[in-house]
């Protein structure tokens, strides 16, 4: 084993609460494509040109074009061994906190697995989204807000998604660019990674503020951080332990044969 496997799992095995900080490429071995790496989704698009309020007010049928194309891939796609590992884990072990950019429902399903396995309820591994959901929707004009997995007919903006108390168009429920944050998420997020005595980061390239801060949460109040990524992230000078690899490799390495992942060292 790698001394940083091993020095990894000793601080997991430790640590009384643990912040677990994913992004894109904690999906990429599920067929979701990232945002900055080659193939990313900027790359065929540009971020200003469709994940910014102005671009949806613009020209809403692009906008929800690019979403609904979103949403069809990632319904196709299936959780990988990192998004059912760490659900193991946090149904395993108590004071796990997830926090998740990502769009994409891949954290729920993954726990949804590992808890059919353990037969038990998935509610404990729930992710705070600080980026919103692809699968949510809410209304530009009232406060309605559902969940919504249709098939988006982009066709005219009458086919697109409209709400249902008072008939204006729904956006994709989602952070874009120039937005804040849900206050809710982010506050309960930064608290949690300034109470985690190790913050587990994986898969993002911690491009994106404020969201990519809450590692700082954590080291700022001398906790220890531990990245998963195959590639160089704006954390790997800060990093304790760096395991150097894909999440669906590394991940359940890391925590299924390890710290209170249920099988003991
Ligand atoms: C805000 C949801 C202020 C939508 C996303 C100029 C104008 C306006 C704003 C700004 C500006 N300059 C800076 C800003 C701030 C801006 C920002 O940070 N920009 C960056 C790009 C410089 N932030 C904002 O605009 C935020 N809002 O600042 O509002 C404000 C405050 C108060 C009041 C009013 C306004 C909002 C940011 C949220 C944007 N929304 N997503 C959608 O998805 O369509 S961001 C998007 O990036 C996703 O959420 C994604 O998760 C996130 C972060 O990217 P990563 O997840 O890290 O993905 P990336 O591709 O970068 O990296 C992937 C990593 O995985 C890599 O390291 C790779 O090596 C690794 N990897 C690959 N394969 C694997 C792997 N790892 C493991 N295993 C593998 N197999
Ligand atoms: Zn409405």
């Amino acid at each position: 084993m790698s001394d940083d496997l091993a020095r990894a799992r000793e601080l997991l095995s430790g640590a009384a609460r643990v912040l677990v900080f994913t992004g894109a490429g904690a999906s990429a071995e599920s067929g979701v494509p990232t945002f900055r790496g080659p193939g990313g989704l900027w790359r065929s698009f540009r971020a200003d040109q469709l994940a910014t309020p102005q671009a949806f007010a613009r020209d809403p049928r692009v906008v929800w074009e690019w979403y609904g194309w979103r949403r069809w891939i990632v319904a196709g796609c299936r959780p990988n061994l990192a998004h059912v590992a760490l659900g193991r884990w946090m149904l395993a072990r108590e004071g796990i906190t997830l926090v998740t950019q990502n769009v994409d429902d891949l954290h729920e399903r993954g726990a949804l697995e590992a808890a059919a396995a353990l037969g038990v309820s998935a509610a404990r591994a729930a992710p705070i989204r600080l980026h919103g959901s692809l699968f949510h929707v809410r209304c530009t004009a009232c406060a309605e807000r559902a969940e919504h997995r249709d098939p988006i007919d982009a066709a005219g903006e009458a086919t697109l998604p409209h709400c249902q108390s008072c008939a204006s168009l729904l956006r994709p429920d989602v952070v874009w660019f120039g937005e804040p944050l849900p206050e809710d998420a982010l506050r309960s997020a930064f608290a949690a990674a300034r109470e985690a005595a190790v913050c587990l980061v994986v898969g993002t390239s911690g491009a994106v503020h404020p969201a990519a801060a809450v590692v700082h949460q954590t080291l700022g109040a001398g906790g220890s951080v531990i990245v998963v990524d195959p590639g160089e992230t704006a954390y790997d000078d800060m990093a304790t332990a760096r395991l150097w690899g894909a999440a669906g490799d590394v991940v359940p390495r890391l925590l299924d044969a390890g710290p209170g992942g249920g099988r003991g060292d």
